[in-house]
């Protein structure tokens, strides 16, 4: 029999109310023991909680039970709602440890049981994680809607459809002799399966967006040293967390600044000024400022009146980058100077900028805001959201095109295809043998949930 669990649900101690979740066979007994009686399941009851040996009353409480399966972890769930004073919490968490085979949850380990029993599939769990960490709107509408079995049930519906269509093909080569079978049937389920093929293959161009959603869009700040990146960086934060200072070459660390702009997550990463240099700390911090600008959604790359040969702005960005990322120049302490009117013939979006005034920074959290919602806006349909989802999805669209390219091999094979595809969606909601990878994803989860 599974051991019975408990954990502080709620945030940090002291706080005005704190919930402490218990779930397993002995939850029962332990309320009654607690609170004197059980409470009508899904009724809340006022108590006093009583140590049980010396009859204390360790707080007033309101106690909520649940009878398994219909809670959270499809168990027997209770829930204390006590005042959130560290003596209380930690009073009734030792109590609970006093119970037989009754011990603290591990990190995740309600949602765990509530995947165990069936009550989620990992998209949901995934989904509540999300939701969890989730910190802007866009975020928390994704995560909401994962959380709801939007993606899970678009997954087993795809991987009911292939499974329908193996049923089929092998029901056409078990009847093959027989001559009244069309074979037609074959050619519609081969058609079908194309179609299917298609939707998938949109499906997973989109879900960049869902991930990138998931994990905030990158900009990387990057530009010569004393572009005036960091001071871009402090001005944007509102708040002083780059060091400024006339010394080229002030940056070395990578620091980052997470933000919400209408809504939209976006990470804003300074860097190192690019430049020859033989000192070690800085090589190093131009090492990591390219790796970022490799990997950023976008890169906003500063010049400083002057800053630069006139014949080429992008001078000192490796020649990679400046093909692969997308690119915007921020004409940096446009205060300094009337900026001669350019040539828009240029190839990258030029924004002219001061931190000494206000009106080119807004400009320019302006175009971010849009560029952010162009690149991660949440439509109505459900989005993978991490790489694991792409992942499968890829091996599902790879081996159902296989199964409907192999016109030449026997309909044995195809329908092999057909059953890898739909295992592939399996893995993704965790229908299908995920053993290895449970552990992976309920680590992410604070304890208590
Ligand atoms: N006038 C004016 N000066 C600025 C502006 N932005 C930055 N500066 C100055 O430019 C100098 C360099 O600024 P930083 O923000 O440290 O430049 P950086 O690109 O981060 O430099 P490194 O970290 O060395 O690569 C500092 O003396 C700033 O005060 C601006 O909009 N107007
Ligand atoms: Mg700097």
């Amino acid at each position: 029999m599974a051991d019975t669990i408990f954990a502080l649900s709620s945030g940090a101690v002291p706080s005005g109310v704190a919930v402490i979740r218990v779930s397993g066979p002995g939850t029962r007994e332990i309320v009654e023991v607690l609170a004197g009686r059980v409470p009508e399941p899904r009724k809340t009851m006022l108590a006093k909680l009583r140590h049980p040996d010396t009859r204390d009353v360790l707080d007033e409480a309101l106690v909520l039970y649940f009878e398994g399966p219909a809670s959270f972890t499809g168990e027997d769930v209770a829930e204390l709602q006590c005042h959130g004073g560290r003596a209380v919490v930690f009073g009734i968490l030792s109590v609970l440890s006093g119970f037989s085979d009754c011990r603290p949850a591990e990190a995740g380990e309600f949602t765990r049981r509530a995947f165990d029993r069936g009550r989620m599939d990992l998209t949901e769990v995934e989904g509540l994680a999300d939701l969890i960490a989730a910190e802007t709107e866009s975020q928390r509408k994704q995560a909401i809607r994962q959380m709801g079995g939007a993606l899970g049930a678009l997954y087993d519906d795809w991987r009911k459809r292939l499974i329908h269509m193996r049923a089929m093909i092998e029901a056409d080569f078990d009847f093959a002799d027989e001559e009244d079978v069309p074979g037609s049937v074959a050619d519609q389920v081969w058609s079908e399966a194309g179609e299917l093929g298609q939707e998938i293959a949109v499906h997973l161009e989109r879900s960049r967006s869902g991930e990138r959603l998931r994990s905030g869009l990158q900009v990387v700040l990057m530009g010569a040293p004393n572009a005036g990146k960091s001071s871009l960086l402090n001005a944007i934060a509102g708040r002083d967390v780059a060091i400024v200072t006339e010394e080229a070459g002030t940056t070395r660390d990578v620091i980052e600044v997470h933000l919400d702009l209408g809504g939209y997550p976006v990470t804003l990463v300074d860097t190192a000024g690019l430049r020859q240099t033989d000192g070690i700390v800085e090589r190093e911090g131009i090492r990591r400022a390219e790796e970022r600008g490799r990997a950023a959604d976008l890169v906003l790359w500063a010049v400083e009146p002057g800053g630069v040969e006139q014949d080429d702005p992008l001078a000192g960005l490796p020649q990679d980058l400046r093909e692969t990322v997308p690119l915007w120049t921020v004409r940096t302490k446009s205060d300094l100077e009337t900026l001669p009117e350019r040539d828009s013939s240029g190839t990258t979006l030029e924004i002219p900028c001061s931190t000494s005034f206000s009106d080119g920074m807004t400009a320019l959290l302006d175009r971010l805001r849009r560029f952010a919602e162009e690149t991660i806006s949440v439509g109505e349909a459900p989005l993978a959201t991490r790489a694991r989802h792409r992942h499968y999805l890829r091996q599902c669209l790879e081996n159902l095109e296989t199964a409907v390219q192999a016109t030449h091999l026997p309909a044995e094979l195809r329908a092999e295809d057909l059953r890898r595809a739909a295992d592939a969606l399996g893995r993704i909601t965790g229908r299908i043998d995920v053993e290895d990878l449970l552990d992976v994803i309920f680590r992410d989860f604070c304890i208590g949930k």
